[in-house]
């Protein structure tokens, strides 16, 4: 099935009062600053062209931080279709592939106060999430797929968001189409959405490379462009003016798909 979801599903998760609870006592506070700040920075930096923050502005009133869907294990597709890039280009990373990325490191830096490197061992030791959910593509396929990653919010956190922070931008290590740095960015309210993961796991087992290894966005309540495989470095930016061309990603920049693919 392709294009938009209908409005997501109740979520009816056991866990789901466990994940409000968290919701109130974590982040709402700062979810509903993000919402605001995004309003005044992403419309006048002109990322959001006067339909796109229409269809932000209503989307996020119908749907506000509503989880995705989430699917029971003998939902999962029997083939998870590989799209895009299929393995990363930058050297920095494709030396790491021999060894499973063992002494690989994502490097976060930009707005934040602490910038660090994490290794895989680093990110598997963080809180971890699991979720069944349902991937679909512009180009109009879906799959339901099992991941398992750190809560982007977590990683934030560690690194020290700074206030004038707006945007997460994901660097990744491929050349879309060979020839345009992948690249993706999100807003606050995306990054700290609970089911918003840095994934190195897809079926319990570790992201394989078709899917980005070592690490990949996941993203659950937008399209598929906007889950970043290869994640290579994580920055945090006040605008996204003058990151590739400004658009907010590279199929935002190439293709003129929209910043903001709510579903
Ligand atoms: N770095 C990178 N991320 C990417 C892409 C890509 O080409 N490079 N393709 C996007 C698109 S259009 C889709 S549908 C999904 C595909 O993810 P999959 O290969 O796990 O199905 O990754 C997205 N993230
Ligand atoms: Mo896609």
């Amino acid at each position: 099935m392709s294009g938009p979801n209908p409005q997501p599903a109740p979520h009816r998760d056991p866990d789901r009062r466990h994940v409000l609870r968290g919701l109130v006592l974590a982040g709402s506070g700062a979810m509903l600053a993000g919402c605001d700040r995004l309003d005044a920075s992403a419309r006048f930096h002109g990322v959001l062209s006067w339909a796109e923050t229409l269809n932000y502005r209503l989307h996020r009133a119908l749907v506000g931080q509503a989880l995705a869907r989430e699917f029971r294990p003998d939902q999962v597709s029997a083939h998870f279709p590989m799209n895009g890039s299929i393995e990363p280009h930058h050297a920095d990373v494709v030396r790491h592939v021999p060894s499973g990325f063992a002494d690989w490191q994502l490097e976060v830096g930009g707005l934040v106060g602490r910038p660090a490197r994490f290794g895989l061992a680093d990110l598997r030791a963080m809180p971890a999430r699991t979720q069944i959910t349902r991937h679909d593509c512009v180009e109009g396929w879906s799959a339901i797929g099992q991941w398992t990653g750190v809560p982007l919010g977590h990683v934030l956190d560690r690194v020290v968001l700074d206030p004038r922070a707006r945007f997460i931008v994901f660097h990744c290590a491929d050349l879309l189409g060979g020839r345009h740095p992948y690249y993706e960015s999100i807003d606050l309210v995306d990054a700290y959405h609970p089911q918003t993961i840095l994934a190195y796991a897809m079926a319990g087992a570790p992201l394989p490379l078709g899917h980005g290894a070592p690490l990949r966005l996941r993203v659950e309540r937008q399209l598929g462009y906007k889950h970043a495989k290869f994640v290579m470095r994580i920055e945090a930016v006040a605008s996204l003016a003058g990151i590739g061309a400004g658009r907010g990603g590279t199929w935002e920049d190439i293709g003129n798909y929209a910043w903001y693919a709510g579903i």
